[in-house]
Parts: C-alpha cells; sequence; structure tokens
C-alpha cells in the first residue's frame, strides 16, 4: 500500500458539494482508503504558469488535500481520479479554465515520475499556498516552514473540515 496525497479544486457550480462527493469517491476506489481530509479553504484563482503565482481573474475556488492508502499503481489512480473528474461534469476548453473539479496528485510515496500522463510530485506544488496550508494540515512532517512562508503572500481562508467517508 502506498500513501497518496492528492490535491482537489473547484470553481465552477457547487464547489462544496464537489469536493465531498469526490472525498465519498476516491472512498470507494478499488483498493482504496481516504485516511485524512484537510480542511476547505476558500482561495484566489492564481495563475502560476509562468512559475510566479499571480492572481487570475475568476471566481474564487474552494480547495483541499486528501491522504490515501491505496494499492492502486499510480498510473491507475491517475484514471481513476480523471474519471472521478469526469462524473463531476469537468470540461475542458482551455488551460487554467473553470473547473467543476480538479484532482491533483501531489505525492505518490516517495516516487518521481515523469511521464507523458503524470508528474510527481506534482510540479506547481511548492508555488501554492492553497496545497501546501491543507496538506500541512494533514501531514505537517511534508511542508516546510521555508515552504509556508514562501507562498504566505497568497490570500487563502480557511472553512469547514471535508469528512473522511465511514
Ligand atoms: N498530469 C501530469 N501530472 C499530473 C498529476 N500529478 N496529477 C496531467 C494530475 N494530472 C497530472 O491536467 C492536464 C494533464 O496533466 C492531465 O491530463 C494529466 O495527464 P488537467 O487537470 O486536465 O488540466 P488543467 O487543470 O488545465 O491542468 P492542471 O495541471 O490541473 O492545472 P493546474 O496547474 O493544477 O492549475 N487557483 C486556485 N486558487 N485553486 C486551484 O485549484 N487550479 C489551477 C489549475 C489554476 N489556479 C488555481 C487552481
Ligand atoms: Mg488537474
Amino acid at each position: 500500500m502506498v500513501r497518496a496525497y492528492v490535491a482537489l479544486g473547484a470553481n465552477l457550480g457547487d464547489a462544496a458539494a464537489a469536493l465531498r462527493q469526490a472525498v465519498q469517491a476516491m472512498g470507494q476506489l478499488p483498493l482504496t482508503q481516504v485516511r485524512r481530509c484537510s480542511s476547505v479553504y476558500k482561495t484566489a484563482p492564481l495563475n502560476t504558469d509562468s512559475g510566479e503565482a499571480s492572481v487570475a481573474p475568476g471566481n474564487d475556488y474552494l480547495n483541499a488535500v486528501a491522504e490515501l492508502e491505496t494499492g492502486l499503481a499510480a498510473p491507475d489512480l491517475l484514471n481513476h481520479l480523471q474519471q472521478i473528474e469526469q462524473q463531476a461534469g469537468r470540461q475542458r476548453p482551455y488551460r487554467n479554465a473553470p473547473r467543476t473539479l480538479d484532482l491533483d496528485m501531489l505525492l505518490y510515496g516517495s516516487a518521481r515520475i515523469d511521464s507523458e500522463r503524470l508528474t510527481v510530485p506534482h510540479p506547481r506544488m511548492a508555488l501554492r499556498a492553497f496545497v501546501l496550508a491543507p496538506l500541512a494540515e494533514i501531514a505537517p512532517e511534508l511542508v516546510s516552514a521555508a515552504q509556508l512562508s514562501a507562498v504566505a503572500n497568497q490570500a487563502i481562508k480557511r472553512l469547514d473540515h471535508l469528512t473522511a467517508p465511514d
């Protein structure tokens, strides 16, 4: 079994419901349990395409991070995450488009993966308070104080807790 971390994001439709349903759906994947979920954070839309973070136009996001324990291989887990995105009505009209649900694999154990479909650790995670803050909440050993202070200027607001399904 491998411990994997998934970032959840949504800024279209009922984002809170989409995050809750995604946690439930991840808990029903084969060989997979949801071990922990962070709080939900309300975050300004961010563009990190240039390698630096800047606020982008669009609705605020809800973001969270979940810890999974999984026996799925990383490419299989990615397939399942993409199926859950599809079930949430995800469309991809253009890069960084508003989305009903985005599920990004942040970490898959200590694996380093660089294939056409999958890069792990997620290459933009260190630029994003909306990833680092919820990750630090459930796995403080994975995020350094220096990393958190590097994104401390990004506006994020902690809301309620997401609950792992029984
Ligand atoms: N892919 C490669 N590595 C991974 C990985 N570790 N996890 C590939 C998931 N997918 C990975 O993703 C495009 C392709 O990346 C996939 O087909 C997969 O094979 P996508 O979700 O279809 O497209 P996207 O959303 O345009 O790209 P991506 O990478 O999810 O976008 P980003 O960079 O994650 O940015 N601001 C706030 N406040 N909150 C957000 O959640 N999200 C984004 C999306 C921008 N700004 C945001 C937020
Ligand atoms: Mg994505």
